[in-house]
């Protein structure tokens, strides 16, 4: 039986990057159909019940997926790449400062071109220097850059805030990140 991590990896999988490896559709805010997910899934190879996938949804280390009141419905939170997914969210006022953990061999290129989404829709950024050391390690050694995003707020950038709290930023510029 798979562990709920490997459900979590499955469910990231499909619901924010490759849903079409297993045939399944989302709407443009990201939901899919919890019965078509649990057919498209079991003829994958990976065996999902509604109970499973509820525990999963609700044990996330990181709160990662959401299912609609009436649990028909399951979406990634945030970290898309695919295209059938444009959400939307409501603009929010950022922290004077948010964080972002990336590793130290991106520092270069980061310094020449700022933050850009690369394959995912968005920038991610923390709202605590910890939770962006993390971030960081999954990519080598790690290090936390300082952003000024009430500064790029106040000159007109667009923030937007995930349900489980990640910050979003289509790109940020080199000159509001601090370096040191
Ligand atoms: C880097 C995880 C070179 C960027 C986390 C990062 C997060 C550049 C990498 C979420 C660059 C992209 C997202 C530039 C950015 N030159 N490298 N100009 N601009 N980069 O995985 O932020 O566990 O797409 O620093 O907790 O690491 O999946 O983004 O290192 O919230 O739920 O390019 O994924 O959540 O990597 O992580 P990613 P991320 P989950």
């Amino acid at each position: 039986m798979k562990s709920h991590a490997d459900i979590s990896k499955f469910l990231s999988y499909v619901l924010r990057h490759q849903p079409e490896s297993i045939g399944l559709q989302l709407d443009t805010e990201g939901w899919a159909a919890v019965n078509d997910l649990i057919t498209l899934a079991g003829k994958a190879g990976t065996p999902l019940t509604p109970a499973l996938i509820e525990a999963v949804v609700r044990d996330n280390d990181k709160q990662r997926f959401a299912l609609t009141e009436d649990k028909l419905h399951i979406r990634a939170v945030q970290g898309h790449s695919t295209n059938q997914v444009a959400m939307t969210w409501a603009e929010k006022q950022p922290p004077q400062t948010l964080w972002h953990g990336t590793a130290t061999r991106f520092i270069n290129s980061i310094r020449a071109q700022g933050l850009v989404a690369g394959s995912r829709h968005h920038v991610h950024l923390s709202g605590d220097e910890v939770t962006a050391m993390s971030v960081g390690k999954r990519h080598g050694k790690p290090v936390v850059l300082k952003i000024r995003a009430g500064a790029m707020h106040q000159q007109g950038f667009a923030f937007y805030q995930a349900e489980n709290g990640v910050w979003l930023t289509l790109a940020v510029p080199a000159a509001f990140i601090d370096f040191s």
